[in-house]
């Protein structure tokens, strides 16, 4: 399945195959979005049709749950399972105490309540994504198309009384029209450089009308799995 992989590549292959070897039989599965992603999808697949794995999974976007079908791991809904053993998914920044930004992906609303909703979060990542403070990366917030540009103005306004670097925000496009989530949403994504408080920011920027969740996975997370480009894995 691995095949001749780039260096990136094989750091998220062996992070995720790592992980995958935390699931169990008869574990509800929580299965992020993402290439780091779609490589535990893979490797759990294979685990089910190679080794008799029983899992259920809750996919947290349209994508996985294409990919999970496909390489036969059965799935539910989170209200069917109502809470799950393990959530499995990757990010895009990750820092010392396990705070990430998620959502370069667009799926990071499902994949909040999925992660939220599990006894253990486990994130599987390149070293690239590693940070010593959060914010180079975009920090990614869903926000309702009704009145979009008023909910971006309260944004920006917010975080000029934050500690954060940049404060100007771009609406995440698709082409020639904004990205839709599916929820049917559309996405923020905020400039800040640097995110001195990301618990205050998180909390701050749910409190805006028109923003239904921000990237910010804080308390989320329990492990985070480290692939590198030679194969090499850190837990
Ligand atoms: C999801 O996919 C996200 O929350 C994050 O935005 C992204 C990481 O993507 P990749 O694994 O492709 O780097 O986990």
């Amino acid at each position: 399945m691995s095949g001749d992989l780039s260096p990136i590549d094989k750091a998220k292959f062996v992070a995720a195959k790592r992980a995958a070897e935390l699931v169990e039989d008869g574990m509800r599965v929580g299965l992020g979005t993402g290439s780091t992603a779609a490589w535990l999808v893979r490797c759990l697949g294979e685990m089910v049709r190679e080794d008799g794995l029983k899992i259920t999974g809750v996919p947290t976007s349209a994508r996985t749950a294409e990919l999970a079908r496909e390489v036969g791991i059965e799935l539910i809904t989170l209200d069917e399972a109502r809470w799950l053993d393990l959530t499995i998914d990757g990010a895009d920044e990750f820092d010392s105490e396990l705070n990430l930004i998620k959502g370069g992906g667009g799926a990071l609303l499902q994949e909040k309540i999925v992660a939220t909703a599990s006894d253990q979060m486990v994130v599987i990542a390149d070293k690239a994504k590693e940070v010593e403070t959060l914010g180079a990366f975009p920090l990614p917030i869903e926000v309702i198309p009704f009145g979009w540009q008023t909910s971006q103005a309260l944004v920006e306004e917010t975080l000029i009384s934050m500690d954060v670097m940049g404060r100007s925000s771009t609406l995440r496009m698709n082409g020639a029209s904004p990205y839709v989530t599916d929820e049917g949403n559309h996405i923020l994504d905020l400039h800040l450089n640097r995110i001195g408080n990301p618990r205050q920011l998180a909390l701050v920027l749910n409190q805006i009308p028109g923003v239904v969740e921000n990237g910010l996975f804080i308390d989320i997370c329990d492990t985070v799995v480290i692939g590198y480009g030679d194969g090499k894995v850190e837990v």
